[in-house]
């Protein structure tokens, strides 16, 4: 063997199988491949190529040993080498919770929670808000540096925004006598969660879910009224229902009224001056004029508890604009110690057809005046509803109105 002077060793270089990314990070493993050469020798039988194929920041590999001919010998090196392989993490998080029933009635806002623990987070999902709708999902994304990523998603998410609507109102019995029961039912519609509650209340409204509970079957909801249990008058009745997620209906309202059979009577007679200084704004007659002066004269009360509906009869007459009307049958009557109200059916001499009327009469008692307010409708409205075809009031003068209690 020949005796050289080579002292120095092969060089070995490694050459990665790709590039990384921008960032510095492979997100799988890496092959290296080597490549030998010696000052004397020239190229050299490359070693076998190396596989780093686990996860972690700064990473080298080594080459098996080359030696030359004069048995010098390297080891080649080539790092650092970033393998992130592992997808970052991320999860949901809802800003609100759903109700027991599994509804939100606001719109939920979906956040993203992304971790990653080895080359960091490079993009996280932005917040969505979820609008109305049933069984709806957000998804998400996040992707770490080294480019893995991961999807998330909140699904089922139900939202219903919009309040139900209560499309009917009706009364079994009305006038209800304070010896009966009678029965609310209202009608209603719902987008999405449905109608679930009602309730009602008599008098001041107490407050959404303060109410009386009412039964919900079928799209319908009812409650019994025992009429024995209010004071005779006209009640104010509201109902109001809610659906699954908890939006409440506007308030509907009706007029409910409860008569004492045994002990409701009234009567009266006299004249005001319709349109007058002592009347109700929105008089209305034929030929008003404001200083004429209009007769009447009722008597109204039930008759031996005996019947549903009151005896009785009202007459009015405005000789100025020969308004005649005489009443044909009586509804029903209320009164407290001071105020009596009635309604029935009329007829106006000279006009086809009958019409509804509601009288609202006022004793003062020995020091205040009485009034008298005669409105008079067409015969299918709601006197406790609707406007007026015709109006007449004022102080009572010439005359008497008496409330009687037996
Ligand atoms: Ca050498
Ligand atoms: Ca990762
Ligand atoms: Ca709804
Ligand atoms: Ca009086």
């Amino acid at each position: 063997m020949a005796v050289t002077n080579d002292f120095q060793p092969p060089t070995v270089i490694g050459t990665a199988d790709r590039e990384p990314n921008s960032e510095g990070w492979y997100n799988g493993p890496v092959s290296i491949s080597w490549w030998a050469e010696d000052n004397v020798d020239g190229v050299l039988p490359s070693p076998a190529p190396v596989t780093l194929g686990t996860d972690g920041s700064d990473q080298f590999a080594s080459s098996d040993s080359v030696c030359d001919a004069a048995g010098n010998c390297a080891v080649g090196q080539y790092g650092p080498v970033n393998i992130d392989s592992s997808p970052p993490a991320i999860s949901p998080v809802l800003d609100s919770s759903p109700n027991d029933a599994g509804w939100f009635n606001q719109m939920p806002t979906v956040s993203f929670a992304c971790a990653d623990a080895l080359s960091g987070i490079a993009s996280c999902a932005e917040p969505a808000t979820v609008g109305e709708g049933g069984d709806q999902a957000v998804e998400g994304n996040a992707v770490d540096v080294a480019g893995n990523e991961a999807t998330a998603q909140s699904a089922g998410l139900n939202v219903d925004l919009s309040a139900p609507l209560v499309t009917d109102l009706w009364l079994s019995v009305s006038p209800v006598s304070m010896a009966q029961d009678t029965v609310v039912g209202a009608d209603f519609l719902d987008e999405l969660s449905g109608v679930v509650g009602a309730e009602y209340f008599v008098g001041a409204d107490p407050g959404a879910g303060a109410g009386q509970v009412m039964l919900v079957d079928e799209g319908e909801a009812s409650a019994t009224i025992t009429g024995g249990l209010l004071s005779p008058g006209v009640h104010n009745l509201g109902v109001r229902v809610v659906d699954a997620a908890g939006n409440w209906s506007d308030t509907v309202t009706i007029s409910l009224v409860v008569y004492d059979p045994t002990g409701d009577f009234v009567t009266g007679g006299g004249w005001i001056v319709p349109g007058g200084d002592f009347s109700d704004s929105g008089d209305d007659l034929p030929g008003l004029d404001g200083s004429s002066k209009a007769n009447f004269g009722f008597v109204v009360k039930y008759r031996n508890g005996a019947s549903t509906t009151p005896d009785g009869n009202l007459q009015f007459v405005y000789r100025a604009g020969d308004f005649r009307l005489h009443s044909e049958s009586l509804e029903w009557l209320v009164t407290n110690p001071t105020m009596a109200q009635f309604q029935g059916t009329a007829t106006i001499d000279g006009l086809p057809g009958s019409y509804r009327f509601s009288v609202q009469a006022i004793d003062g008692g020995r020091n205040g005046a009485d009034r008298f307010r005669l409105r008079v409708f067409g015969l299918a409205d709601d006197p406790l509803a609707d406007s007026a075809t015709y109006q007449a009031s004022g102080d009572v003068s010439g005359g008497n109105i008496i409330i009687h209690r037996r």
